[in-house]
């Protein structure tokens, strides 16, 4: 069994957290807890300045998705509630299920009330009176605390037909992932939550047009919907004033791997992966290598620890943030094996539907197979076009980032190159 969540937040009680800062300090049961720490102060300023209001915050505050793709969170709201086609719907995308992403579960666990605040927040301004919270299946701990909150908070008059008094309905629904990484793309959860197969959609129509029951929708990551906590109690320019221009606020980074102090962390965009390290305690051994971003990003070598984790920094270095996880390799870590287990993960978890990705995943796996018995040049060509393939041609982003990874340890690792070659 997993640890609950606030066993693994080691910065636990340090008042510098904005996102966890109620982490392992309130009770996650209690809404009075949660309001003697500042529970329900954003929403009540969200009803003070009213639905263009709110978005015209979350817009200058320059909040970006934190689920992987950095889209800007105020664009989709102002998008959603301009549509004409009603109802709208909220949906929040609590499937976490990249491989080493575990910041959600955190928040869920240890703080679900701000979850329910924060989706009360996003419906309000968009216009919408019904929202999905998605969760993965495997999070037993959080679906129960999250299943907790919505109903004190509805029994409160905090959700339901006339939410604080102030007029407008709004309720949520729980709804669990059955153990496929695909629900996680956003249109696959929407075709889950209507009792389809989990299979991404094509895209346009975005979500913000055409997304659940063919109704415009958002779609939001849970750690994307509670920075919106921070930024209505204290104002855009105070948001904006920490982290970097293209990348504003804090961010949950989730350390993993042969480091001494496992766990999420919560940095002001623009620390570097350094100070992440420093704070984590380190490498337990020689460091090899981190794999920034998941199983879709890429890997960053000991001499570039000082990259800065921002969106635009980590695309500079020729990798991505993605969704915050920071997996530390020391060297008694077998990179083939690593790479053999990411090739075997997307070979597993793709969902079928388009040739680049369904043929693709399997012959990724198949040449690493043979490169980890004997290098060859061949091989390595066959990748490369492969993922090149799989890039260009696929739906979704699953088969879109499947050969980041491998592409990384290639041509920043050296793996299968002649000195690494055994
Ligand atoms: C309105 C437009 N909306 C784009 C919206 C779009 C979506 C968002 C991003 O995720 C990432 C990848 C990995 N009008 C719009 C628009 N949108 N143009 O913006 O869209 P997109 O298509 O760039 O990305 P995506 O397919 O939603 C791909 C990451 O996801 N990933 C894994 C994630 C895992 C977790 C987890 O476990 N918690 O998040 C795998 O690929 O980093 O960058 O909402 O509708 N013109
Ligand atoms: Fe399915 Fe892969 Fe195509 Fe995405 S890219 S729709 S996971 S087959």
């Amino acid at each position: 069994a997993e640890p609950p969540a606030e066993h693994a937040v080691p910065q636990a009680g340090d008042p510098s957290l904005v996102l966890l800062r109620r982490v392992g300090v309130v009770d996650p049961a209690s809404l009075d807890d949660y309001r003697a720490e500042g529970g329900y102060a954003a929403l009540r300023e969200a009803v003070r300045i009213g639905p263009a209001g709110v978005i015209r915050e979350v817009l200058e505050s320059g909040l970006v998705g934190r689920g992987g793709a950095a889209f800007p969170t105020g664009r989709k709201w102002e998008a959603t509630a301009r549509q004409l086609d009603h109802p709208h719907y909220l949906v929040c995308n609590a499937d976490e299920s990249e491989p080493g992403t575990f910041k959600d579960r955190v928040v869920m666990e240890g703080d679900p009330y701000a979850l329910v605040e924060a989706m009360t927040i996003a419906a309000y301004a968009t216009g919408c009176p019904k929202g999905y919270l998605y969760i993965r299946g495997e999070y037993p701990r959080a679906i129960s605390r999250m299943a907790h909150a919505i109903d004190v908070a509805r029994a409160r008059g905090l959700l339901g037909a006339d939410v604080m008094g102030q007029g407008f309905a709004f309720d949520i629904e729980i709804r669990r992932g059955a153990g496929a990484y695909i629900c996680g793309e956003e249109t696959a959860i929407f075709n889950s939550i209507e009792g389809f197969r989990g299979e991404p959609r094509s895209k346009p129509p975005f979500p913000v047009e055409k997304g659940l029951f063919g109704k415009p929708t958002v779609v939001n990551n849970v750690e994307t919907l509670v920075n919106v906590l921070p930024i209505l109690t204290g104002g855009a320019a105070a948001y904006a004033a920490t982290g970097t221009e293209g990348s504003t606020g804090t961010k949950l980074f989730c350390v993993s791997g042969t480091v001494a102090r496992p766990g999420v962390y919560e940095l002001p965009f623009g620390a570097t992966l350094r100070e992440l390290l420093d704070l984590s305690g380190g490498a337990t051994g020689r460091l090899r290598a981190v794999l920034l971003g998941g199983a879709a990003g890429g890997f960053v070598r000991p001499d570039e620890l000082d990259v800065p984790l921002t969106f635009e920094g980590t695309r500079a270095a020729g990798t991505t943030l993605g969704s915050g996880v920071v997996l530390v390799l020391d060297d008694g870590v077998d990179l083939v094996r690593i790479l053999l287990r990411v090739a075997e993960f997307f070979r597993d978890e793709s969902c079928g539907q388009c040739v680049p990705c369904r043929v693709g995943t399997v012959r990724q796996e198949e040449a690493l197979h043979r490169l980890s018995r004997r290098p060859t040049a061949g091989d390595i060509a066959l990748l490369r076009e492969v993922g090149q393939a799989m890039r260009d041609a696929s739906i979704c982003g699953l088969g879109q980032t499947a050969w980041n990874a491998v592409e990384s340890a290639i041509d920043r690792l050296g793996v299968f190159s002649p000195s690494e070659a055994s």
